[in-house]
C-alpha cells in the first residue's frame, strides 16, 4: 500500500449535510459550510445535500429539484473540491433510507419528543406534522453513522440532534456489538448561531418569512448593505459586546468572522461612532467576503454537465463506503444473508 493511501486511511472522517430548502443564509455559511472546505486537507470529508430531510416540510417538487442542484453548486462555490471530498446528493444513496429504518428501531419515542427543532417546526407547520418531521433526527443519525464519521461540523442548533446520534450509536453498539463510531460535534467558536437581523432573538433561517432578517449568500451587495442598514439594534448607540445587546452582539460576531477582528478591535474601531456607520461597515465587509462565492456559483450553475459528473461520482464513492456499514448492520440485527 502506498504511503499516500496509508495517510488517507489514518485521517479522521468528517460528515456534514445541508438541506436544499432555499438559498443558503449567512447563518448556514458562517455556522457550517464555510468551514467545510478548510477541513478537506486534514480529514476525509463527506458532504451531502440532504434532500430527503427537506421533504419533512412540504416542498414543490420542481422547486426542490432546482434548489438541490443549486445547493450542490453552492457547496462547490463555497470551496468544496469534489476531488478532495466526497460531495453527493443524499437521495442518490439508498443506504440512507435503509439505515433510517434500522436506527428507528433503536430510537425511543420519548427522546424524539424532546427535540426542539420538531417542536419549532410543528408550530411553524401545524397543518403538516408528519412522521418524517418527527423522525428527522434518526435519518440524520444514519447520515453520520453510515460513514463512521468522527466529527460533524454543524451550527449550535444541531447540537441536540448530534447528541441523539451519539446515544443511538452507543445503544446499537451495546445491543448488537461494536459497529458505529460515536461522533463528536465540531461547532465554531464564533458564529455558531447567527441570528435574524430583524429579530436577533431568533436564528437566521432559510425558510424565515421575513426576508429582511436574512442575508442569502447570493444576495447582491446593495441588497446585503440595505438589509444590514435595517438591522434591529438597541438605543444605547455604543458598539460593544454585552449581555442584552442581542442585535449588536450578532453584528459584531458576523463582522468578526468576515474580517478576522476580535471584539476588542471592533469596539476600538467604532469608538465614538454611531450604529449607522457600524451597520454599513458590516454590510460592506459581508458583501466583499461573499463576492468570490457569488462569482464561482454563477460559473458552476451554468455548467450542468460538470455538476452531474461530480454528484454522480460523489454518490458512487459514498455508496462504496456506506454499503459496507449497512451490510454489517443487517448482519448484526439478524437479517438473513441473500448470498
Ligand atoms: N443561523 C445559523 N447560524 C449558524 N449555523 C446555522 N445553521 C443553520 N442556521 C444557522 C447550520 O447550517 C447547517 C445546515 O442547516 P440545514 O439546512 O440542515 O438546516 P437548518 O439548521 O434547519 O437550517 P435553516 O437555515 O434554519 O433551514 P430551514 O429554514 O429549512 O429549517 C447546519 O449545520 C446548521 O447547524
Amino acid at each position: 500500500m502506498s504511503e499516500q493511501n496509508t495517510q488517507q486511511e489514518q485521517k479522521k472522517i468528517i460528515f456534514s449535510g445541508i438541506q436544499p430548502t432555499g438559498t443558503f443564509t449567512l447563518g448556514n455559511y458562517i455556522g457550517a459550510v464555510s468551514h467545510w472546505g478548510k477541513l478537506q486537507d486534514d480529514y476525509n470529508c463527506i458532504y451531502s445535500i440532504v434532500d430527503m430531510h427537506a421533504i419533512t416540510v412540504r416542498q414543490d417538487p420542481a422547486e426542490l429539484r432546482k434548489h438541490t442542484l443549486e445547493a450542490y453548486a453552492l457547496i462547490l462555490a463555497c470551496g468544496i473540491d469534489p476531488k478532495k471530498s466526497i460531495a453527493f446528493i443524499q437521495s442518490h444513496n439508498r443506504h440512507h433510507a435503509e439505515m433510517n429504518w434500522i436506527l428507528s428501531c433503536s430510537t425511543q419515542f420519548g427522546e424524539l419528543s424532546r427535540m426542539t427543532q420538531f417542536k419549532d417546526k410543528s408550530q411553524k407547520h401545524p397543518d403538516d406534522i408528519n412522521a418524517g418531521l418527527f423522525t428527522y433526527p434518526v435519518l440524520m443519525a444514519g447520515d453520520i453513522l453510515l460513514y463512521k464519521a468522527d466529527l460533524v461540523p454543524v451550527g449550535v442548533d444541531q447540537k441536540q440532534h448530534l447528541e441523539l446520534a451519539r446515544n443511538v450509536a452507543q445503544r446499537f453498539n451495546q445491543r448488537y456489538g461494536e459497529l458505529f463510531t460515536v461522533p463528536d460535534a465540531y461547532i465554531p467558536k464564533v458564529g455558531a448561531k447567527v441570528m435574524s437581523l430583524a429579530d436577533p432573538t431568533k436564528k437566521m433561517s432559510k425558510s424565515d418569512e421575513n426576508q429582511n432578517g436574512c442575508i442569502y449568500i447570493l444576495d447582491e451587495p446593495d441588497v446585503i448593505i440595505r438589509k444590514f442598514k435595517k438591522a434591529v439594534t438597541d438605543s444605547e448607540a455604543c458598539v460593544r459586546y454585552a449581555e442584552g445587546k442581542d442585535g449588536i452582539n450578532n453584528l459584531m460576531s458576523i463582522y468578526s468572522v468576515v474580517t478576522g477582528k476580535t471584539n476588542e478591535e471592533i469596539e476600538r474601531e467604532f469608538e465614538g461612532k454611531g450604529y449607522g456607520d457600524f451597520k454599513i461597515a458590516v454590510g460592506e465587509a459581508v458583501a466583499d467576503h461573499l463576492k468570490p462565492v457569488r462569482e464561482e456559483y454563477k460559473r458552476l450553475i451554468a455548467d450542468k454537465a460538470y455538476l452531474k459528473e461530480c454528484y454522480t461520482a460523489g454518490a458512487e464513492a459514498a455508496m462504496r463506503i456506506s454499503a459496507k456499514t449497512i451490510a454489517k448492520a443487517y448482519r448484526k440485527v439478524g437479517f438473513v444473508d441473500m448470498k
